[in-house]
């Protein structure tokens, strides 16, 4: 089996490339050119299994660099991960997200059924799409209410990804995830930023986190447990979009809290409220139902909140601990 992995190099694609290649899959991804002339800190969440999978450049702005992929190689499979993921950021610049998730996802449907009609067909989408929920908790026919640019991309891209499925009978579907995390979660999200941030200050490094609302509620799963579900939808007899959530739903302060208390520390110490970190328009409480998932692929998660967090914290201390001893060793050598 082939499979070609948009967004390799973020935290979900280097779950799901993993996965793949223990499947015994042949693994292609899709990576800017930019991050072939900067490897080592772009590929940094890929480098462990970098010399057994194959990297196209190719951009999602641009439909011929995804077509010249396309054409290169017969896939079974596609999982169209590559997006604009940050929903702040979305704020900041609407105009860049819509193009980039939008029409990247466009793009690469509009080739697929010309070059590559076979080739089964995976998009991201996401419990953002939800935004001003209408009921909790969400399930795969609760309506969309999205406040964000971000949010309106993900509903535009999974409208998409039907139309293609109805119009042309291809095996295309959407996942729609709920929040996961990792240790290679991005530094900006919210779990990341109180992780790293923790490790930082037991290790004397830092003494305050600057946080927005902690009153926003997720559904934070594993992203090792997610990637799962990608593959599992991939392999169903029909093509359906299914809801992938741990069904439990906590606060940005209770993270924060455990988070702290993992390390024996006190977030109300530590944690200050700042205004630059909240959003003009929030997504005030995310809870899953992943019941059809649970039955029809028999996806199950492995791994709960608290375990979550506790990885997240012992792997940021790990690193931020090798890290300053590194930069000490360089300081006392006189390098
Ligand atoms: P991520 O860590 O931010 O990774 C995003 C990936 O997209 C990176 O590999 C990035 O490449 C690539 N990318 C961004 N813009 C690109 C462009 N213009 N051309 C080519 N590649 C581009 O995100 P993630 O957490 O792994 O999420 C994967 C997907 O699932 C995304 O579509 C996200 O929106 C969606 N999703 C995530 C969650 C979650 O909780 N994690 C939940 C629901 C849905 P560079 O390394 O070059 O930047
Ligand atoms: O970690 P976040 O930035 O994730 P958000 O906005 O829920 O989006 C993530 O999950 C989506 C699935 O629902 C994905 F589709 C999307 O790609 C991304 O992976 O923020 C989580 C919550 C928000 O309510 C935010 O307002 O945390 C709140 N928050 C409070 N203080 C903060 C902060 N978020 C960030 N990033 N930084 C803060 O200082």
């Amino acid at each position: 089996m082939k499979a070609l992995i948009t967004g390799i190099t973020g935290q979900d694609g280097s779950y799901l490339a993993e996965h793949l290649l223990g499947l015994g899959y042949e693994v292609h991804g899709l990576v800017r050119r930019v991050a072939l002339e900067d490897p080592t800190r772009r590929f940094n969440r890929i480098e462990h299994f970098l010399e057994r999978v194959t990297l196209h450049a190719a951009s999602l702005e641009s439909y011929p660099s995804l077509f010249s992929v396309l054409t290169k190689v017969s896939f079974d499979e596609c999982y169209h991960l590559a997006a604009q993921s940050f929903v702040a950021e979305s704020f900041a610049d609407g105009f860049s997200t819509m193009n980039t998730n939008i029409n990247g996802t466009h793009y690469m449907l509009a080739a697929l059924p010309e070059i590559q009609p076979q080739c089964r067909f995976y998009f991201a989408g996401s419990s953002e799409m939800f935004g001003k929920v209408s009921e909790t908790p969400q399930k795969e026919n609760t309506p969309f209410h999205p406040r964000s640019p971000y949010g309106i991309s993900k509903v535009a891209g999974l409208d998409l990804t039907r139309n293609y499925r109805e119009a042309y009978g291809m095996f295309c579907v959407s996942g729609i995830l709920f929040n996961h995390e990792s240790p290679r979660r991005g530094f900006e999200f919210v779990t990341r930023k109180i992780t790293s941030t923790v490790a930082r200050i037991k290790l004397g490094l830092a003494s305050e986190l600057r946080l927005g609302n902690l009153e926003a509620k997720r559904d934070w799963g594993h992203a090792a447990d997610y990637v799962k579900a990608m593959h599992l939808m991939l392999q169903q007899p029909s093509p359906d979009d299914y809801v992938v959530a741990t069904g439990e739903t906590h606060t940005v302060r209770e993270f924060a809290e455990a988070a702290f208390s993992t390390v024996g520390l006190d977030y109300r110490d530590h944690v200050k409220v700042d205004e630059q970190f909240y959003r003009p328009a929030e997504v005030d409480l995310l809870t899953g139902d992943a019941a059809k998932a649970r039955r029809v692929l028999g996806w199950k998660q492995e791994h709960e909140f608290y375990q979550l967090v506790q990885e997240m914290v012992e792997s940021d201390l790990a690193a931020t601990t090798q890290r300053n001893s590194e930069s000490r060793m360089h300081i006392s050598s006189g390098a």
